[in-house]
């Protein structure tokens, strides 16, 4: 049995067998936490955070919370309250941080070359519920974009340290207008008010865009003409090379591509007939197939898509039952999205480690007695 985690205080509620903690603020969902349950619980749930959260009293009003809305024709200042008012939502998706996999490129890296980052493996993400209103209803009922915008930017609503430059440091993300029709502010986790930890009162969800772009604790929402200057959008999030430096010239991460990872079975479990199950999304497309590999990518099969469909922005489970004999097999899955883009067997690396979908990296090496 794995050690228990040692959860810092803020997420001292989530279940502790399920998680690894890379650092107070990195916390990862163990592969074997997925379970079969399509939706990941919040207890579950990986934590990723760029800065010290807010205080625990920012939820203590929930409705209350105030989002300043801008780059509308009648900009102004909305409570959570006031936005329950004007439309309402669910939609399932995968929430999952851009260096999500980044081990596996680590792990390839050449002498001398280094990627920094958390060496998340497969556990920096979750499938889950979020219900808020559509922010398109809310521009509309602010008279619509103003003219020449281009961008949702989202703020996120930590205090900055005194002494530090703001730019530096705060949570502004932009993502293209286009997004307007999916976007959602949200105040509820698979039904539930959504955490602090995990952006509770109120976060701007940009679903099948990577986790850094799905604002916690949203205070201003600005359609914008061009991408924020703020750090972590500029010179932060970008796929460079290798030692290279992050510039706003680079593509930004923002849309995941299509990936997968196999849940079951894991060392310890037997030999015999077993069911190879798990998770496949594919970013803003939906998934259309998975394959499954039981000798290390030799030979593939057509795996079964299961459960219900929660929408293109989920994951779906995947199953294929198999006869594993006793020794060493080495698992691995690779999904297909709807646009026709399928997992490829590495990618080369990148500076950030960011958006690792190769099928090579997270397979499955067990040894079955
Ligand atoms: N938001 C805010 N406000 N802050 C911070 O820090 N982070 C990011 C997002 N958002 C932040 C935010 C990231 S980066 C991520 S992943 C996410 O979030 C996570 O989530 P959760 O809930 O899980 O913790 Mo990477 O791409």
């Amino acid at each position: 049995a794995p050690d228990k985690a040692k959860l810092p205080g803020y997420v001292a509620w989530k279940d502790a067998d399920a998680l690894i903690v890379h650092s107070n603020q990195t916390i990862e969902t163990r592969r074997s936490a997925f379970g079969t349950g399509l939706i990941t619980d919040e207890s579950a749930l990986y934590i990723r955070n760029n800065v010290n959260p807010p205080p625990e009293s920012i939820v203590a009003d929930r409705d209350g919370w105030r989002v300043e809305i801008g780059g509308v024709a009648r900009p102004g200042t909305l409570t959570v309250a006031d936005l329950k008012r004007l439309g309402l939502t669910t939609v399932a998706t995968v929430l999952q941080c851009s260096g999500n996999g980044r081990k596996y490129f680590q792990d390839r890296l050449a002498p001398g070359q280094k990627i920094s980052g958390t060496p998340w493996t497969v556990g920096a993400a979750g499938c889950v519920l979020w219900t808020g209103v559509p922010l398109k209803a809310v521009v509309a009922a602010m008279g619509g974009p103003a003219a020449g915008a281009k961008f949702i930017t989202g703020t996120g609503g930590e205090e900055i340290p005194p002494g530090l430059k703001p730019k530096d440091v705060m949570v502004e993300r932009s993502v293209p207008l286009a997004a307007l029709d999916t976007v959602i502010l949200a105040w509820a986790l698979n039904g539930r008010p959504i955490s602090l930890a995990h952006g509770g009162p109120l976060r701007m969800i940009v679903p099948g865009y990577s986790g850094v772009n799905n604002v916690k604790y949203v205070k201003s929402v600005n359609l914008t003409e061009a991408e924020t200057d703020a750090k972590i959008q500029a010179a932060s999030y970008r796929m460079h090379g290798v030692g290279e430096k992050a510039a706003p010239s680079q593509p930004p991460v923002w849309e995941q591509p299509v990936r997968s990872w196999i849940t079951a079975p894991l060392e310890g479990d037997r030999a015999g007939r077993v069911v190879v199950a798990g998770v496949a999304f594919g970013g803003v497309n939906a998934v259309a197939g998975v394959e499954v590999s039981t000798d290390g990518g030799a030979t593939w099969r057509k795996a079964e898509l299961v459960g219900p469909d929660l929408g293109r922005f989920a994951w779906r489970q995947f199953a294929l039952p198999a006869d594993l004999g006793p020794g060493t097999h080495v698992l691995a899955s690779r999904a297909t999205d709807s646009a026709g883009n399928v997992q490829p067997e590495e990618v080369p690396a990148n500076g950030g480690g960011y958006s690792h979908n190769g099928w090579r990296g997270p397979a499955v090496t067990l040894t079955l007695a």
